[in-house]
């Protein structure tokens, strides 16, 4: 059998390619998905360019779901019909200190769905069952797909940050993970959200999704103006690609408050000791989210509390939405159809 899929090319400098591949037979504890959604991630971008180790000819996608249509003996949890996701957690060694309390995103010998392993988008893809998590009834295949890192990343990343309600949380960042944190903090958390970019379109996005207060960074100094309206965030969450808002997400938290890191750009921040020491700043990193997490921005989501703005795109568009998202011109998320059906001959 064949599917198709999404690879990083050859040169791995940011481009991707569509190919055909053979699917292999299915070994214990797996199940095949037939995937119907796959958003395209600024992860897969940074894979694609090599910036934590070169991996050309890998499948890519973590913000996968589809339909279960075999499985392998040993498989408990899944049946043939069920709707799964194929996220970024791909598949943890299951016993060790990480795995055991709680973190298994930091299980050293981690499989990671497009990077270390095969991802989701494709046509088809092999899954450890046991890391496979189901989608609620009721939320649409589509947006979940969204929730499957975006989501759970940034709900896990404000649940980290500890806010409380009616605190201050400033969202730095307003693309594919930043929107839905805005959503995440207001909705959920209760959170007052002020929300952070360096492009209009997605700061007037951000506010119809709740944002009370929007800051366009490239204008205005960021973290002066939270200092100012708030009297500094109660919490900060750096979704944003770019070192510049990391030290401003520093800068923009009151007295005791944490800055939770969760956007990649393959650099360094600055840290004034002064700063962390004397106001008691914390700095810490947060990686995607659980399956117990997932459980749990999925549900939101199926509640209707959260709402991913997605638009779908066959699978040829990939090395095209590659480049939108590397220009920055994505809303919501570019969300890969596998089985458009759009009229287009394709
Ligand atoms: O588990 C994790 N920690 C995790 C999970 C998923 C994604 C981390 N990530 C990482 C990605 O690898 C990427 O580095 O989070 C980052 C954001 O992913 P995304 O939301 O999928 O990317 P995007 O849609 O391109 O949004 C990035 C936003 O940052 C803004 C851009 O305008 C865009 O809206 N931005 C930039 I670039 N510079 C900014 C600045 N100085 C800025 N916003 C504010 N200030
Ligand atoms: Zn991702």
């Amino acid at each position: 059998m064949k599917m198709r899929a999404v690879v990083v090319n050859q040169a791995v400098e940011g481009d991707v390619e569509v190919v055909e591949r053979d699917i292999r037979p299915l070994e214990f504890g797996e199940a095949l998905v037939e995937v119907e959604y796959c958003g395209v991630c600024h992860t897969d971008l940074h894979v694609a360019a090599g910036d934590y180790g070169e991996k050309p000819g890998r499948v890519l996608g973590h913000e996968g779901i589809g339909l279960v249509t075999q499985v392998a003996d040993g498989v408990k949890n899944l049946k043939i019909g069920d709707r799964v996701s194929i996220a970024w957690l791909f598949k943890g060694c299951g016993s060790c200190e990480y795995c055991n309390t709680g973190r298994e995103t930091l299980c050293r010998s981690v499989l990671n769905a497009g990077y270390t392993a095969d991802g989701g988008m494709a046509t088809h893809c092999i899954v450890d069952a046991d890391y496979a998590v189901k989608v609620p009834d009721g939320l649409d295949p589509a947006q979940a797909s969204s929730i499957t890192c975006a989501g759970v990343t940034t709900y896990k990343g404000v649940k980290v940050s500890g806010v409380r309600p009616g605190q201050w949380l400033a969202m730095y960042g307003a693309g594919g993970l930043g929107n839905l944190g805005v959503q995440y903090a207001k909705k959920v958390f209760g959170a007052h959200v002020i929300a952070i970019d360096i492009n209009d379109g997605k700061l007037a996005f951000a506010k119809e999704m709740g944002a009370d207060i929007v800051i366009n960074a490239a204008k205005e100094d960021a973290a002066k103006v939270i200092q100012e309206k708030t009297g500094g965030a109660h919490a900060a969450v750096v979704t944003a690609v770019s070192k510049a808002a990391f030290n401003s997400a520093v800068d923009c938290v009151r007295a005791g408050g944490r800055v939770v890191a969760i956007g990649l750009p393959p650099e360094s921040m600055d840290l004034s000791i002064p700063r962390i020491v004397l106001d008691g700043i914390e700095v810490v990193g947060s990686l995607v989210g659980t399956r117990k997490d997932l459980e749990e921005a999925f549900q939101f989501g199926a509640e209707g509390l959260v709402v991913p703005l997605v638009q779908k795109r066959p699978i040829e568009d990939a090395p095209a939405i590659f480049q939108e998202m590397r220009e920055g011109k994505i809303t919501g998320r570019m969300v890969i159809d596998m089985k458009c059906a759009c009229g287009h001959n394709h």
